[in-house]
């Protein structure tokens, strides 16, 4: 199939007996974690179940026909919310009059790269597509960043894209803050649900840091459920090197839990966060002394389609080690993509 975006097009209706249907965009859309997240946004559970949707995915040519497949797949599936698919391999087409993008698509780390080849095979990408996304979508566009290395890819888009305010740009970490709920619901036998508040602060990489001391674990704070050795050690150590460990063991890269991370970041960012703090990588406004600009995760609360950082929370030592680690890593990332930071 070519990148053609006709070919393989459904027929798109934007009217409904109730919500006009948003635009959904997503890249790497033939991907494992595309495969995860496209039946999750189809059946309601990012933007609600009675807000019909449009998918506008993208591929590379080489995975135009894995793409034709997928599509052939959410058509048999017959989504009532699904009011057109658009398949193509040009961002321009993708993320027309996108109301949501999620950018997953990019070149996996393989054994031979280290985070700086990453880096430099992927900042490229991202300096298309923001030119595209400042191009085409919607001004009031959420843009969720997914593909590694995700805080500075959202940090190359945001960059390259003038139009689009700076807060309308994310990374994602919220898998690392479900990994983090996740170790607590086992480690002390309560379900998820009634764990609150632990939130990452920095990169999603193994420098994070899951910051469990405004947790509650069934109403009680964390740092009484749980002791300081095991947050400061196994827990931390858990959840920064899981992505490593679901490898090890799976043989693939974390992708259901991927999908459904980034399902949770942008329905809370669309939906609201019900007051509950959740993570979110935004470029910094300075916010807790972190440069601006730079693309951190911070503890946020959404509502009203806004995510605000959550501010003034006392930062003890060892969490201002932890944020100068990632303010680090992430200022040498900024650096060694300097060049992609300059819109042509
Ligand atoms: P896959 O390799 O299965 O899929 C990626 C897809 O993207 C492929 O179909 C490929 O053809 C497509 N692609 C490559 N370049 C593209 C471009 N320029 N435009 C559009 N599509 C393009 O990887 P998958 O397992 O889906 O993971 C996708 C990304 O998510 C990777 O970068 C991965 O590292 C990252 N992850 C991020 C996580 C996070 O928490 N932020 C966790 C999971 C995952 O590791």
């Amino acid at each position: 199939m070519s990148g053609d975006s006709e070919e393989g097009a459904s027929k798109v209706t934007d009217e409904t007996d109730e919500k006009k249907a948003i635009r959904v965009a997503v890249t790497g859309a033939a991907g494992n974690i595309g495969y995860a997240l496209l039946w999750r946004i189809a059946s309601g559970d990012c933007f609600g179940k009675d807000q019909p949707v449009i998918l506008q995915l993208l591929e590379i040519p080489p995975g135009m026909q894995r793409l034709d497949g997928v599509m052939m797949e959410l058509r048999d599936s017959a989504f009532p919310l699904v009011h057109g698919i658009i398949g193509t391999d040009d961002s321009n087409i993708a993320f027309s009059d996108a109301d949501a993008i999620f950018l997953v698509g990019s070149r996996p780390r393989t054994k031979d790269m280290d985070r700086s080849d990453l880096v430099a095979a992927n900042g490229p990408i991202f300096v298309g597509q923001g030119k595209a996304i400042d191009a085409v979508a919607s001004a009031n566009v959420k843009v969720i960043t997914v593909g590694n290395p995700c805080n500075t890819n959202a940090l190359i888009a945001n960059a390259n894209a003038p139009r689009i305010p700076s807060s309308q740009f994310s990374a994602m970490t919220r898998l690392d803050q479900n990994r983090a709920v996740g170790q607590m619901a086992e480690h002390s036998g309560v379900p998820a649900s009634k764990i609150h508040d632990v939130f990452i602060w920095g990169n999603h990489a193994n420098t994070m840091y899951p910051d469990p001391r405004f947790a509650t674990v069934d109403g009680r704070l964390a740092t009484d459920v749980f002791e300081t050795d095991w947050l400061r050690g196994a827990f931390l150590d858990t959840v920064a090197t899981r992505g490593k460990a679901v490898i090890v063991s799976r043989g693939a890269s974390s992708a259901a839990s991927a999908a459904s991370a980034a399902v949770d970041h942008m329905r809370d960012w669309w939906q609201g966060s019900n007051g509950r703090i959740v993570s979110m990588a935004l470029p910094s406004e300075g916010w807790y002394g972190v440069p601006e600009g730079l693309v951190f995760s911070f503890p946020c609360r959404c509502e009203n389609g806004k995510a605000t950082v959550v501010e003034g929370l006392p930062i003890d030592s060892f969490a201002q080690s932890k944020i100068d680690e990632n303010v680090a890593v992430l200022m040498e990332e900024r650096e060694a993509v300097g060049g992609l930071l300059e819109i042509s």
